[in-house]
């Protein structure tokens, strides 16, 4: 096992990822910037280290600050986290170098991955199944035309270095292909430095859904189910839930099965997700992630499985505590991202919170750096904690959750809980019939 691992991130997830440190005996070290000196994990690590100012590009992402933390401190593993340098093929390589291990997959697998066109490729050579469309980039009017005439519009066109929603353009006849196509250039171009799209059936009303997966490295690797995260707004999920109200046991075997067999094929190593969109009983690929995801606790609810300590264990060497037939799932999760933001308006409220109660009991779970009388800075995501529930059923876990929300309180700034307390009377949330769109609709709907 590592002597010595440096966390290179902040707030909920880095608390995350020292505790399963604490558990496993191995030492810690935070690094922060000078707004996160008096954070939750700065005082939980046995070390920390001030790796610059405020702006995330000054600390959080400067991988020469992180390295030389590593030196002072004697740390020979690096855990990303989630966001920041999680996905940075490049940061994996200069670890490399340094005979630092980076806690996650080789940077080949994270290139390949952040590459869409790439991964879509990889993933239909591995057997999974993707959304119809292009094989590689479109330069042409023609070209794009053709595709879509063989696929059938609407179409849409992505950006290849995209992700997470950024540089999609929607395509419903041949008439509006070509300025899509342009568009969708261009905006790709500005916003990544890459210009290449390609083109995809579009799915109208499809759901979310993301199978969990680990690989050893060698050639081993499992699914550990699947979790739902259609409730999103502007590409933000909000409320994820696992398992998938939509699944039922041979769908999620088959479709478990599937990435578990690609993620062997692959021979990759750590946590991983495959994310689809679903529609009318198909699953469709659309990108893969090759970190941790904020979402990563509903599956360790319903699986009873510490994801960390298996990244951790999977990158020191020593192999996955579990096979495949030790993943049994059971009963229901779901997971409330508490950001501080107004309810309705969604705008950013940072500031200190003058008191804080979270909720207990059973099957209640707060993954949260914050505290009475911590100030929230300004100056990173707004997600200052999650709560997630679990229970043997899902009707038991969301009456679970409305206790839940009764108890927690959090003052002196706005926050979604308000937002949570409306959704878990809902009736469709409820009947759990929910596809992409539901909840920016439902927002639309309340906002006149
Ligand atoms: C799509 C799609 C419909 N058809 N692809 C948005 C983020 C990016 N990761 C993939 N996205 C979408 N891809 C096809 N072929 C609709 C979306 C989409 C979406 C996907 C997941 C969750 C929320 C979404 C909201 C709007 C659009």
């Amino acid at each position: 096992m590592f002597k010595k691992v440096l966390i290179a991130n902040r707030g909920e997830i880095a608390l995350r990822i020292l505790r399963a440190c604490k558990e496993l005996g191995i030492p810690t070290v935070a690094v922060h910037s000078t707004a996160d000196e008096s954070a939750m994990h700065v005082r939980l690590a046995d070390e920390s280290v001030c790796i610059g100012p405020p702006a995330s590009k000054d600390s959080y992402l400067n991988i020469h600050e992180i390295l030389a933390a590593c030196e002072i401190t004697g740390a020979d593993a690096i855990h990303p986290g989630y966001g920041f340098l999680s996905e940075n093929a490049k940061f994996a390589d200069i670890l490399k170098e340094h005979d630092i291990t980076f806690i996650g997959p080789s940077a080949d697998h994270i290139r390949v991955m952040g590459d869409k066109i790439e991964a879509k490729n990889t993933a239909k050579r591995l057997g999974i199944p993707v959304v119809p469309g292009s094989d590689g980039a479109i330069t042409e009017d023609t070209e794009a035309k053709r595709v879509a005439a063989e696929i059938g519009y609407p179409v849409i066109i992505k950006a290849a270095s995209g992700g997470g929603g950024r540089g999609m353009k929607v395509a419903l006849n041949e008439a509006s292909i070509s300025e899509a196509l342009h568009t969708a250039r261009s905006e790709a171009g500005a916003a990544f430095g890459d210009d290449a799209v390609y083109i995809e059936k579009y799915l109208s009303t499809p759901r979310h859904i993301e199978v969990q997966v680990m690989g050893d490295g060698k050639g081993g690797g499992i699914h550990l189910g699947e979790r739902d995260c259609s409730l999103q707004r502007r590409h933000q999920k909000v409320l994820e839930e696992a398992t998938s109200p939509a699944l039922d046991e041979a769908g999620r075997q088959k479709i478990g099965d599937i990435c578990a067999k690609a993620i062997q094929g692959l021979g990759y190593s750590g946590a991983g997700t495959i994310e689809f969109l679903w529609e009318n009983g198909e699953f469709y690929f659309i990108e893969m992630n090759t970190r941790l995801q904020v979402e990563h606790p509903i599956t360790e609810m319903i699986t009873r499985i510490d994801l960390v300590t298996e990244q951790l264990r999977v990158a020191s060497g020593a192999g996955m505590s579990v096979k495949q037939e030790d993943v049994i799932i059971t009963g229901h999760a779901i997971e409330c991202r508490i950001n501080a933001e107004h309810p309705k308006t969604f705008v950013p409220s940072p500031g200190t919170i003058s008191y804080y109660h979270p909720p207990g009991g059973l099957g209640v779970r707060v993954d949260s750096g914050v505290y009475q009388g911590y100030k929230i800075p300004p100056y990173y995501d707004s997600l200052i904690g999650k709560l997630i529930v679990h229970a043997r059923t899902r009707e038991e876990c969301l009456a679970r959750l409305r206790r839940a929300l009764d108890e927690f309180v959090v003052d002196g700034i706005e926050t979604t809980l308000p937002l949570f307390r409306d959704l878990v009377t809902n009736p469709d949330i409820i009947a759990g019939t929910y596809d992409i769109h539901w909840l920016e609709k439902y927002l639309a709907s309340k906002a006149d």
